[in-house]
């Protein structure tokens, strides 16, 4: 399959954008190679600026939960950018959008939308410190939650393929006011919230992690959390940026049935288009201006034509049946890719939730940033690159989830498993 036209466009991107690309996780860093450039996408599929057709499961990480150009999306996009796509002045569908949040997520009484998940976290932050007058935070080492600041310590997704466990350019104090816990690992909270006693306004946490690969909470573990972030007056937020609207219509907090302080939500809720959103109680949201002290602002915060298509996305995805579905697309996924890996020898972990998973070269069960790190990497640069050259667009990461869309058919998924094993094989 020729890349020639990618090749060149990447040569040319090289000149003029860091790294020729405008987020380093579609940088190929870790698995080798360079980055293919897509030019279309339509339901399941891709096709790169040389024509080439991939089976797509990197779905944008993680927004086209309905597939690519879904065509109610689309022409609710279109109808609502013929109608002015920014007015800097609030609109009926930040209304429409904002009901529908509330409706769908349970801790979420009141809800601001902002554009990325990286402002959703940043103004979390910043809220849960104007609430409890208290500086530190405590988040999981490869927890990844956008690139503010005081997050970027001991993070997943681009960061740990580079090796970095935090940023240059972040200020030292904004590091030493992070402190770092195992995900999956109770104790090592407790002991941080004692030994940071009355300092710490939050723990952020992916309910369901995103950013090591996959990896889903033990049992008691969101539970532990909820306990001790109450007993110590430290609010708990949900970084349900990948889990909100994927896993759940109401989120990882409504499978498990914990109710954070604050829920951050991006990706799916923008349908495609920007929006990133932060809710709480009317009570902790009270705080935010221009009701409080708390300043946070935006240009394009709650942009018409954004929210058209966020309405269009959470409509679809509120009929009967859905998460049924995707959840039986994933586990025909992961178990096939198991069954694949399993007759060709290859050892192979798939962690899985409703609509995302991961598979980790390695014997050993996959729980934490430290397990994940120790898998087989090479193992899986090698089949990503296998995977590519059969048709099939794997997160060139291990430490991405793979997402799967309401789009995918039975036929795409047999196929891709065809395709896994070509590339176990080649
Ligand atoms: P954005 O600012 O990229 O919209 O959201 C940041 C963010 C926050 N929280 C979680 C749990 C996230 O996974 C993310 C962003 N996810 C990465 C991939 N894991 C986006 C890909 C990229 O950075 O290009």
């Amino acid at each position: 399959m020729s890349r020639a036209k990618s090749a060149q466009l990447f040569k040319d991107a090289q000149a003029l954008i860091p790294g020729g690309v405008n987020s380093p996780a579609r940088a190929w860093g870790s698995v080798g190679g360079e980055p293919i450039f897509f030019k279309k996408a339509s339901g399941s599929r891709v096709w790169d600026a040389d024509d080439n057709e991939l089976i797509d499961y990197v779905c944008s990480w993680g927004p086209m939960i309905l597939g690519h150009t879904n065509p109610i999306v689309i022409e609710a996009a279109i109808d609502a950018a013929r109608m002015g796509t920014s007015f800097g002045a609030p609109t009926e569908l930040e209304v429409e959008m904002a009901r529908r949040v509330v409706d769908a997520v349970p801790s979420i009484e009141v809800v601001r939308f902002v554009s990325s998940g990286t402002e959703a976290t940043m103004s979390a932050l910043r809220l849960a410190r104007a609430k409890t007058g208290r500086n530190k935070i405590l988040k999981f080492d490869g927890g990844y939650h956008g690139h503010e600041d005081a997050l970027l310590v001991a993070a997943g997704s681009g960061l740990a393929n580079q090796g970095i466990a935090s940023s240059s350019g972040v200020h030292p104090d904004y590091a030493a006011a992070t402190i770092v816990a195992d995900y999956n690992n109770i104790e090592s909270v407790r002991v941080l919230l004692e030994a940071n006693k009355g300092e710490v306004a939050a723990v952020i946490v992916e309910p369901i992690g995103g950013n090591m690969g996959v990896v889903t909470p033990e049992p008691g573990f969101l539970e532990g959390l909820r306990d001790l972030t109450t007993e110590h007056g430290t609010l708990l937020i949900f970084d349900e940026v990948i889990s909100g609207f994927r896993v759940a219509l109401g989120g990882a907090q409504s499978v498990y049935g914990i109710a954070p302080d604050i829920t951050c939500l991006g990706k799916i809720v923008g349908g495609g288009f920007p929006v990133g959103a932060y809710g709480a109680s009317a009570e902790i949201m009270s705080i935010v201006s221009p009701l409080g002290p708390m300043y946070q602002a935006g240009t394009l915060s709650g942009n018409p034509v954004a929210m058209a298509a966020g309405i269009a996305t959470l409509d679809e995805l509120a009929k009967p049946g859905v998460y049924e579905g995707l959840q039986a697309k994933t586990d025909k996924l992961a178990d096939g890719v198991l069954d694949v890996f399993g007759k060709a020898g290859v050892p192979a972990v798939v962690n899985r939730a409703c609509g995302l998973m991961t598979v980790f070269f390695t014997n050993n069960a996959v729980t934490d940033m430290t397990s994940a790190s120790a898998t087989d990497r090479d193992a899986f640069g090698k089949f990503f690159h296998g995977m590519v050259d059969n048709g099939v667009y794997l997160p060139p990461s291990q430490f991405e989830a793979w997402f799967v869309s309401t789009a995918h058919t039975d036929a795409d998924i047999e196929l891709t498993l065809e395709r896994v094993e070509k590339s176990l094989h080649s």
